[in-house]
C-alpha cells in the first residue's frame, strides 16, 4: 500500500492519469492525496472530478481556491469566470453530487505517523501543526454546516489583519481560507499579501511564508498553489508540488513515503 501526493490538477485529466499509470495506481490498496485545484483552468475538471469520486475511497483532497470558488459559484447560482473552463461540469447532470462529493473535504490533513502535513497554499508559519489543524476544522465545519451560503457570500477578499481570537466567526472563517488556500507571500509583520503572484526572485520586500517557517526537520509541508516557484523552496522538508501542469508545465505526483518524484507535462 503506497501514499502519494499530487499537485495542482486544474482539469488536466490526460497528466492525472497517466501520471496515476506510471506508478501502477491501484484504488483498492493505495491513496492519492490531492493537494487541492482539481478543477478550473485546464480542458477537462469534469473528467477529473469524475474520476476523483469513482476512486472516492483511495482519494483525498485538501480543498484549494478553484474548489470552494466553484462550490460558492453554486450554492450562490453565480456564473463562473470564463476563463474557468467549468461549463461542461455545471452543465453535468452529476454537478451537485461531485459538488457534495468536494464539501466533503478538508482544508488540511496531518498525516502523524508519516509526519506530514498536507494543504492548498502551506502552513502560516505562527500556527503549530496542531492549530492548523484545529482551524482547519472550524472552517471545514463552516462549509460543510448548515449555513455554509452565508460564509460562501463573506469568503472573498481580504480578512482584517488581527489575531485569529480577535475575529467574529466569518471574519475567522475567511482568515483561515486565506490561509490554506491562497497564501503565499507575508509581509513583514506576518500578515498575507494575496496579490504578488510571482516567484521567489520578485518577492519586492515580502517573505514567502515557508521562509518564516520554523518546523522540527522530520516535519514535511507539502503543498500546491504557487506555480511560480516551479518546485522549489531551498528547504528539503517544503515540498512544493504545483509545477504549473495547466500553465505548460509539469503535473507532478510523490511517494510520500520513499520522496520519489514522477511528472508528465
Ligand atoms: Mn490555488
Amino acid at each position: 500500500m503506497a501514499k502519494y501526493a499530487i499537485g495542482d490538477i486544474q482539469g488536466c485529466f490526460t497528466q492525472l492519469v497517466t501520471l496515476l499509470d506510471q506508478v501502477d495506481f491501484n484504488p483498492s490498496q493505495d491513496h492519492l492525496y490531492c493537494v487541492g485545484d482539481i478543477i478550473a483552468r485546464g480542458p477537462d475538471s469534469l473528467a477529473c472530478l469524475e474520476f476523483l469520486h469513482n476512486n472516492a475511497g483511495a482519494v483525498s483532497i485538501t480543498l484549494g481556491n478553484h474548489d470552494l470558488h466553484f462550490l460558492a459559484c453554486l450554492a450562490l447560482n453565480k456564473s463562473p469566470n470564463p476563463k474557468d473552463k467549468l461549463a461542461p461540469l455545471f452543465a453535468s447532470p452529476k454537478c451537485h453530487t461531485y459538488a457534495e462529493f468536494l464539501r466533503a473535504q478538508p482544508l488540511a490533513i496531518w498525516l502523524q505517523k508519516q509526519q506530514t502535513f498536507i494543504s492548498h497554499a502551506g502552513l502560516h508559519p505562527h500556527w503549530s501543526i496542531e492549530q492548523a489543524c484545529e482551524y482547519a476544522k472550524f472552517a471545514e465545519s463552516m462549509y460543510q454546516g448548515p449555513d455554509a451560503t452565508d460564509f460562501y457570500r463573506h469568503m472573498y477578499g481580504d480578512h482584517p489583519t488581527k489575531a485569529l481570537t480577535q475575529l467574529d466567526d466569518k471574519d475567522k472563517f475567511k482568515a483561515i481560507v486565506n490561509t490554506f488556500t491562497r497564501m503565499r507571500f507575508l509581509t513583514p509583520e506576518g500578515d498575507l499579501e494575496l496579490n504578488n503572484k510571482s516567484g521567489l526572485d520578485k518577492a519586492g520586500g515580502l517573505v514567502p511564508w515557508f521562509e518564516l517557517c520554523q518546523l522540527p526537520p522530520q516535519v514535511r509541508v507539502l503543498f500546491g498553489h504557487w506555480a511560480a516557484l516551479e518546485g522549489k523552496t531551498n528547504k528539503p522538508n517544503i515540498i512544493a508540488l504545483d509545477t504549473g501542469c495547466v500553465w505548460g508545465g509539469e503535473m507532478t505526483l510523490m511517494n510520500i513515503k520513499t520522496g520519489a518524484f514522477y511528472q508528465q507535462r
